[in-house]
């Protein structure tokens, strides 16, 4: 069990502005949790623009990108790490396509959101996003390793 754990893959989670005001941590959470991965880090931080320009240094070039940034800044964002098998694309696969209109019902956004700039989380879109957005967010002395005693029923 404990090798199997070392190769566990992680994935970033983040809750944005609109998902902590509307209250909406809890539901967002559990859906997580229920599916079986494991919560790894979590803090409730507000970003600085610099910041947010760094987490979406992909996205300069579009037209967005400057309302984007400001908006990630605007208040609180619950970062977290979540690990398990498949959770960077299933993670993906739980938020939801990008607009919220063309989210299936089910996911979070189609659930939880109306308007793309306002689609309420953010999760790594591949393994090394998912480094690259760990790294940015946490320090590596905020995961927490740990065994759950779940685990011997989910894998
Ligand atoms: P995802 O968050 O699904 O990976 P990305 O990486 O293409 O999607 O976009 C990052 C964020 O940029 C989205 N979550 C959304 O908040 C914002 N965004 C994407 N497309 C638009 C758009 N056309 N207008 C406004 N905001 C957008």
């Amino acid at each position: 069990q404990e090798a199997h754990a070392a190769e566990m893959e992680r994935t970033f989670i983040a809750i944005k502005p609109d998902g902590v005001q509307r209250g909406l941590i809890a539901e967002i959470i559990s859906r997580f949790e229920r599916k079986g991965y494991k919560l790894m880090a979590i803090k409730l931080v507000v970003p600085t623009k610099e910041f947010a320009q760094k987490h979406y240094h992909d996205l300069k070039e579009r037209p967005f990108f400057d309302g984007l940034c400001d908006f990630l800044s605007s208040g609180p964002v619950l970062a977290m790490v979540w690990e398990g098998e498949g959770v960077i694309k299933y993670g993906r696969k739980l938020i939801g396509a990008t607009d919220p209109q063309k989210s299936e019902p089910g996911t979070i956004r189609g659930d939880l959101a109306v308007v793309v700039g306002r689609n309420i989380i953010h999760g790594s879109d591949g393994p090394e996003t998912a480094k690259d957005e760990i790294a940015l967010w946490f320090e590596p002395s905020e995961l927490v390793s740990y065994t759950s005693n779940a685990e011997k029923w989910i894998y």
